[in-house]
């Protein structure tokens, strides 16, 4: 009686997605919440390796850790469920009060079959692989497999059965179902019954979904046929989990996506088939109505092909960014994927085991390395609830340092706005009277800053490295921008409180963000 009377106690409502006046939020305990993430190598997913994860993951300031759960540990025999890792997580992480997303290793991991039960893996007969062109077999599951399909949910349903047990305050926010799913190296099953389904026309949902005749997959998709149907079976197959899971808990569930290339779905370069690459996407939505986001893993270090990514995915839903490489050069990805309203950002490969997957990040996690992350994150740590609230409701710019060092602008409003990098924070650039050295950023790749236009004429800005230019973007005829003011500070219930005001040198050439990240509170005001 008293255990469930405690329960009851800390019951709260469930995480959830909601629609704002711009942008979707995720909503944790009744208000907005931005998910400063931390995903631990693979393989971190053990009682004993936990100590390796949380001073790392602490350093880094993370508020949630995004930590894999894999159906071979929780079901190590056929209907014999183990959740004791689950629970020491939750233990744990509640004494840090760390928030965390689960990440389901089942049928697909990196496409592979790696981390199901033994005794799924050796069942081929039961558990059906896709089959090449040739007959023989390709390791990864057939997404028309319905026994792999009902063994995997039945799987997943247990986990959030008890999730719903034991995590009535939702430590647990979040479900990212399987893992990079889709294929590498084989674009759909060549298995008679796959091939028959290939045969024929496109599902009816699928036509409706889109708009068009139902048709044969060739006559619909041309070349992406192949991969459109893999996309559609294994998209099919994610939401029958997804969807037995929430039956249990009905906690937001999301994909991650193996990327192919930014700019072009031409040439083949699309991930692994049938994966949530950007260009599956309108498949993926049709075929899986219980999934609430998709989610790009973001190992390109191009600038242009980085945002690019960032724009398709945050067209698509709740933006999240759920591994990005650990390697200091992407940290200032953190401001254009908030300046994109994300709910979450996380790099991989959190944790102290010593395991590195460079070149995809850093080759060490080295103290410089995690604190190119854990600058930003304080920032955004000062307010997560209160940024995320802006975040959903409010215009929008966020943006890094590109490869080439320029100057970028965007217009808000009647201002135009201008972020550069790799400048001293004293005057100007055209000044030859003094000799300076080059600014010791000017060839690092740092920098960047996220802009919430307030109102009219103010502006909340978050930056790091950065010197941001604000004026008059058509002045009229003798008309000119002015600061009216500029206040540190941050948002704390709703309310701004000022830390102190800029004025004079600080100001005086941009408004000049440092190393160490903090919020100004602009208003402009016009001087005729
Ligand atoms: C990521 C991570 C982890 C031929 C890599 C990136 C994580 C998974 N996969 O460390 O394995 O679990 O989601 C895939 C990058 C593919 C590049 C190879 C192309």
């Amino acid at each position: 009686a008293t255990l469930a009377a405690a329960s009851v106690a800390t019951a709260q409502a469930l995480p959830r997605f909601e629609e704002g006046a711009l942008r979707p939020s995720l909503v944790v305990d009744g208000e907005p919440f931005v998910m400063l993430g931390a995903q631990p190598n693979n393989s971190s997913n053990y009682p004993a390796v936990l100590e390796e994860v949380w001073p790392v993951v602490e350093q880094l300031g993370a508020n949630t850790l995004l930590m894999p759960v894999a159906w071979e540990q929780v079901e190590p025999g056929e209907g014999r469920f183990d959740f004791s890792f689950v629970d020491t997580l939750l233990d744990q992480a509640r004494a840090r009060e760390m928030r965390l997303v689960l990440l389901w290793y089942g049928t697909w991991k990196n496409t592979g079959p790696s981390y199901v039960p033994a005794w799924v893996k050796r069942d081929t007969r039961r558990f059906a692989r896709m089959r090449k062109a040739d007959g023989s077999t390709h390791s990864v599951f057939s997404p028309h497999g319905a026994a792999t399909m009902q063994a995997d949910a039945r799987a997943f349903a247990a986990l959030m059965r008890h999730l719903a047990q034991v995590d009535p305050q939702h430590t647990v926010v979040m479900m990212q179902v399987e893992n990079e799913s889709g294929s590498w190296g084989l674009d759909r099953d060549r298995a008679p019954e796959a091939e028959a389904l290939f045969a024929g026309p496109i599902p009816h949902e699928l036509a409706d979904g889109l708009g068009i005749e139902r048709q044969s997959w060739s006559e619909a998709f041309g070349p992406r046929a192949a991969q459109f149907f893999n996309s559609w079976y294994v998209a099919r197959y994610i939401d029958s989990v997804a969807a037995a899971g929430q039956a249990e808990l009905n906690l937001p569930m999301y994909v991650n996506a193996a990327l192919g290339n930014a700019f072009t779905d031409e040439g083949g370069d699309v991930g692994p088939s049938g994966g949530p690459n950007w260009n599956a996407l309108p498949i993926w939505r049709i075929a899986a109505p219980h999934i609430s986001a998709f989610a790009p893993d973001i190992y390109a270090r191009d600038p242009k092909a980085v945002e690019t990514y960032l724009d398709r995915y945050a067209a698509s839903g709740p933006l999240m960014v759920p591994e990005i490489g650990n390697a200091a050069e992407y940290a200032r990805f953190i401001w254009p994927a908030m300046g994109r309203g994300a709910v979450m950002f996380s790099p991989f490969g959190i944790d102290g085991t010593g395991y590195s997957n460079y070149p995809l990040g850093a080759n060490e996690l080295d103290a410089d390395t995690l604190e190119a992350f854990a600058a930003p994150y304080r920032l955004f740590a000062q307010m997560p609830r209160e940024w995320a609230r802006i975040a959903r409701d409010k215009p929008l710019w966020g943006a890094a340092k590109g490869d080439d060092g320029a100057d970028q602008s965007r217009i808000m409003g009647r201002w135009q706005l201008t972020a550069q990098y790799g400048r001293w924070a004293f005057g100007e650039d055209d000044w030859t009277w003094i000799a300076r050295d080059p600014h010791p950023l000017a060839d690092v790749a740092t920098g960047g800053l996220v802009v919430a236009q307030l109102a009219d004429d103010v502006f909340l800005v978050g930056g790091q490295n950065v010197k941001l230019r604000i004026a008059l973007a058509q002045p009229g005829a003798g008309q000119q921008g002015e600061i009216i003011e500029a206040q540190e500070g941050r948002f704390v219930d709703g309310e701004w409180q000022m830390r102190r005001r800029w004025n004079g040198d600080q100001i005086d050439y941009g408004f000049n963000f440092g190393t160490e990240p903090v919020w100004l509170r602009i208003e402009m005001g016009v001087l005729e």
